[in-house]
């Protein structure tokens, strides 16, 4: 019985993780429970196939001091503060996590990429580097794709996008390399203030056997022993061994230290939180052993434009230009968005926000829109809050929907404008996630078009 072996497991959550968790452990004849707290969640019907139905427990988490635990493996989505989890943390329960699970079978290379933006364009431009270079790379977790769901031989690295909530539930990571890349507020519903959230970012880097840091940005500063090499990265002119931007008469270089690598007219990403990205990226790269200035890296520096859903341009109309940033879900993402997008003594960008604040302080944002921004058009749950921190002299709309945002945006662009569709917000309040929120926006600013023809 489970009761018998010395461990009794529970997969806590019926999502993605859950899921990868289910069939990771059955597929190693592993027995365990599985709770969630939803009546019908997500993966119900697929764990069914891999986990007899009277070990599946739907509807409410307290069954777990029930079940004689040892061992948990809580999804990211389920606080570690649920009372029942943290009494039976009191009582000696592990709280592990996918993660974990995987640094325990994981038999190849893996590089760790965490902070509060930029990990998933990183995360994906370092496996396609790898890629370019004759690597096998495969990239997850955080990302979309489940950790343990990577797992298969003869792979050369593993590149996996880390959540603070994964690091939660991840003891010693041991990464062969971790990256903190930035460390800004999200998720304040969460963690009592930043710098517990940065408590959480550092274990990226719990034992790891190398790092890259961000030298603007004392947070993501490692405390590693003597001998570990860590490289550092800088939007500014770099040290020696560091990777950073160098200007001269012709023009912006990536560089490390006076090495010149790549001019910036032959990289597709723009703007300055673009090229700390590549440089993070370039960085991770020498110190798994990969030329940086190899013809597979140039290649795909050349041609990779970004992710959707990040500043993507999704059309110019009536001479103004439509951005979508749905992925900016915190303050830090869409201060990089005004300050990589905006033009001094211009203010020629239309800025819509608004959603799930999470708890943030939204002031950071007083002084970009102040340079950059005409109007801003707010809505969702926290539009208020936005609203509260516009300086004078700036326009506000508070309005209902995202329809009624792009229509008056339509009236008020002017030939030469930047509509930015970067929220700062989660989408969950209006949206079932990002994607679904630009895709929307999107939707309607292709309408516009049609409507005029
Ligand atoms: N939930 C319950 N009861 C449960 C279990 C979950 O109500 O018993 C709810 C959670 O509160 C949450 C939702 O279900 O609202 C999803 O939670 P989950 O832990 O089941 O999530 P997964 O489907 O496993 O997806 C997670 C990540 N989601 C979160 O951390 C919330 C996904 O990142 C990730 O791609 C996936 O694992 C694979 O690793 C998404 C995300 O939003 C993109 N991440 C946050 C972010 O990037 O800011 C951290
Ligand atoms: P994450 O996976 O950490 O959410 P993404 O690559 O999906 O990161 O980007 C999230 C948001 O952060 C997007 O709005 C993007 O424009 C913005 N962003 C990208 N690079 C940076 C950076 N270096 N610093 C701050 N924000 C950034």
């Amino acid at each position: 019985s489970l009761i018998g072996s010395d461990r009794v497991r529970a997969v806590v959550g019926l999502g993605a993780t859950g899921l990868s968790c289910v069939r990771f452990l059955a597929s190693k004849g592993i027995e365990f429970y599985v709770v969630d707290s939803r009546d019908n969640p997500p993966g119900l019907e697929q764990a069914k196939e891999y986990c007899p139905e009277a070990r599946i427990f739907a509807g409410d988490l307290n069954i777990l001091e029930t079940l004689g635990v040892t061992e948990l493996f809580v999804s990211p989505g389920i606080p570690l503060s649920t009372p029942v989890l943290s009494r039976l943390a009191e009582q000696g329960v592990a709280m592990r996590g996918d993660i974990d699970l995987f640094c325990d079978y994981v038999d190849a290379p893996f590089v760790a990429i965490t902070g509060s933006n930029a990990k998933s364009t990183v995360t994906t431009l370092v496996a396609l580097l790898l890629q370019a270079c004759g690597k096998k790379a495969k990239a997850g977790g955080n990302l979309g794709l489940p950790a343990l769901d990577l797992l298969e031989a003869n792979t050369d690295f593993y590149v996996l996008e880390l959540s603070s909530f994964q690091l939660e539930t991840t003891p010693a990571l041991k990464a062969d390399l971790a990256c903190l890349l930035n460390v800004s507020e999200d998720h304040m519903d969460r963690y009592k203030d930043l710098y517990e959230y940065q408590r959480v970012k550092q274990r990226v880097y719990r034992g790891c056997k190398a790092a890259v840091c961000n030298k603007q940005d004392i947070l993501t500063a490692p405390l590693l022993p003597e001998g570990v090499p860590v490289r550092a990265f800088t939007t500014k002119s770099p040290d020696l061994k560091e990777f950073g931007l160098l200007k001269d008469s012709e023009g912006s270089w990536l560089c490390r230290g006076v090495e010149r690598l790549y001019h910036t007219s032959d990289i597709a990403l723009k703007g300055a939180h673009n090229y700390a990205n590549i440089l993070a990226s370039l960085a991770m790269l020498e110190l798994l052993g990969v030329d940086v200035k190899s013809a597979g890296v140039a290649q795909v520096l050349k041609t990779f434009c970004g992710l959707p859903h990040r500043c993507q341009t999704v059309r110019v109309h009536d001479k103004v230009t439509y951005v979508n940033d749905s992925k900016g879900t915190n303050v830090g993402a869409t201060l990089a968005a005004l300050q990589g997008l905006g033009t001094s003594n211009r203010k020629n960008i239309l800025l819509i926000a608004g959603g799930e604040g999470k708890g943030a302080d939204f002031k950071a944002l007083a002084k970009p829109v102040a340079d950059f921004v005409r109007v801003v058009y707010l809505f969702g749950k926290d539009a208020a809050r936005i609203a509260d921190v516009v300086p004078k002299g700036t326009e506000v709309k508070l309005l209902e929907s995202l329809d009624q945002i792009v229509s008056s945006v339509d009236q008020d662009g002017q030939e030469g404008d930047i509509v930015l569709f970067s929220p700062a917000c989660a989408s969950l309040d209006m949206y079932k996630n990002y994607e679904a929120r630009g895709d929307h926006f999107a939707q309607l600013v292709n309408a516009l078009l049609v409507n005029k023809l």
